[in-house]
């Protein structure tokens, strides 16, 4: 990470001929800055001056003789210091790095610096450097207004573009996850996030107010609970919006869907997204289309692992035999997903042991056995027409343990293909007769006017 202190400007009460105040910034621990004060009277200071605000994560002090004990202090305007960390002790000849909590600043204070080393010590030190990040301040457009966000709620601000760095400064939004998604829902259906960075020049992304977590990239979200947390809280979601090329699903045209009767004709093939039936059984279908070409947003939030259970079965209606349950799932670093089912309809739940080839019973109230025993992404692929042996009651409902530890992880599960021989015959419905839809950038809804199951062809 980069050193945010590097020959930056430095302010000291007092410096030694030999030993001047650049020193504590020049990024070499075997030059120093010392004052002309002596020993253990915690006298000295000095102020970095890192000429912008930035999102202050550590700071690293490294020590000859000349400090043993200081305080943090940090400031945006250089005049008014806020202590940070008080006392702070350190070992003569040595280096250190303390954590900061996000304080946003521009200028760092080691304060009060003493040494108990020896009352003929100058205080002082060997190099202060300082790790962050750059703040981003953003704005919010929409139906041509600008707003802000305050006290819990949407500020409209009399700002134009191109909206000036210091009004970003003033009015900007530094941390935009904590803006809960009702909000972001209250806003117009398209509107714009002006952000300002240290390169100055302003940014505009486009994005969609459809805000959606992990968890509910599975499903929506009357259709999960999470069942278990390990005892630690979940972190403040860190919210980092990006957008690459936004295609809507425009690209549905004319969806061509037809029923499912009650006819003698056997052995129908059919192919569809885990979510398409039980929504479609639904009184109030709302499917979710989980297209190639969606908005990528991503939430970034590190939760502790956890297990996803749905309430409702995957119900099969006239179903002659399973040919595979197939997940397109993405596990990247040190991700990890487990896949759980249910026969049931949640009374116990089972998964695949690979060394006895069978399927047995799990614990799911242990995270740490579903993790270990739970079936990994190829098994469960693998299982394929053994899933006979054990889906007898025509319904399975699956539970996923999902586990991230860095930023970086990914562990998504994207969709999951349900291929089925069934009993019955096919007919070809009516539109405006039979069913009716409209859609938006998200969302197909689909009002069906008839009993029975459903199939949905879309380009
Ligand atoms: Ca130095």
């Amino acid at each position: 990470m980069d050193n945010l202190a590097l020959n930056k400007p430095v302010s000291v009460n007092s410096e030694h001929s030999s030993y001047p105040k650049k020193n504590a910034v020049d990024g070499n621990n075997s030059t120093l800055w010392v004052s002309t004060v002596l020993g253990s009277a915690r006298t000295s200071w000095c102020v970095v001056d890192l000429q912008s605000n930035y999102i202050i994560k550590s700071i690293e002090l490294v020590v000859q003789y000349g400090c043993t004990v200081f305080d943090i202090e940090t400031s945006k305007d250089g005049s008014v210091f806020t202590p940070i960390k008080k006392d702070l002790n350190i070992n003569v000849n040595s280096s250190k790095i303390f954590p900061i909590d996000n304080v946003i600043c521009r200028y760092i204070k080691i304060n009060n610096i003493g040494t108990s080393y020896s009352s003929t010590a100058n205080q002082g030190f060997a190099e202060l450097r300082v790790h962050g990040d750059e703040v981003k301040y953003s704005l919010i457009k929409s139906n041509s207004k600008i707003y802000t966000y305050i006290d819990n709620d949407w500020q409209e601000m009399d700002l134009t573009e191109p909206v000036s760095k210091s009004d970003f400064e003033n009015y900007g939004i530094v941390d935009l996850s904590i803006i809960p998604r009702e909000k972001w829902n209250e806003l117009d259906n398209e509107f714009e996030i002006l952000t300002w960075t240290l390169d100055g020049s302003p940014r505009f992304i486009n994005i969609d107010t459809e805000l959606f977590s992990p968890l509910e990239k599975l499903n929506n979200e009357d259709e999960f609970e999470v069942l278990a947390y390990s005892e630690k809280e979940f972190k403040a979601p860190k919210l980092e919006l990006t957008v690459n090329e936004y295609k809507p699903i425009m690209t549905l045209h004319e969806p061509e869907i037809v029923t499912l009767t009650d006819a003698d004709n056997p052995k129908l093939h059919i192919e569809g997204f885990r979510d398409l039936r039980p929504y479609c059984e639904s009184e109030n279908p709302d499917l979710l289309i989980l297209s190639q070409s969606k908005p990528n947003i991503y939430t970034n939030l590190i939760p502790d692992q956890q297990l996803i259970l749905p309430k409702g079965d995957i119900q099969f209606k006239m179903l002659d035999k399973v040919l595979s349950f197939n997940m397109t799932a993405t596990e990247q670093n040190k991700g990890l997903i487990r896949v759980i089912f249910s026969v049931d309809s949640g009374e116990t739940w089972q998964t695949y042991d690979e060394g006895i080839q069978d399927f047995k019973e799990i614990i799911i109230q242990d995270l740490d056995v579903v993790r270990n025993e739970g079936m990994t992404v190829p098994v469960f692929n693998s299982i394929g027409e053994r899933w006979n042996d054990i889906v007898k009651q025509n319904k399975i409902r699956f539970g996923y343990y999902l586990k991230i530890e860095e930023l970086a992880d990914v562990a998504e599960v994207d969709k999951l293909d349900v291929i089925i021989d069934a009993l019955g015959s096919w007919d070809a419905t009516l539109h405006e007769v039979d069913y009716d839809y409209e859609y938006d950038n998200e969302k197909i809804y689909i009002e069906l006017y008839r009993d029975g199951s459903y199939k949905i062809n879309y380009i």
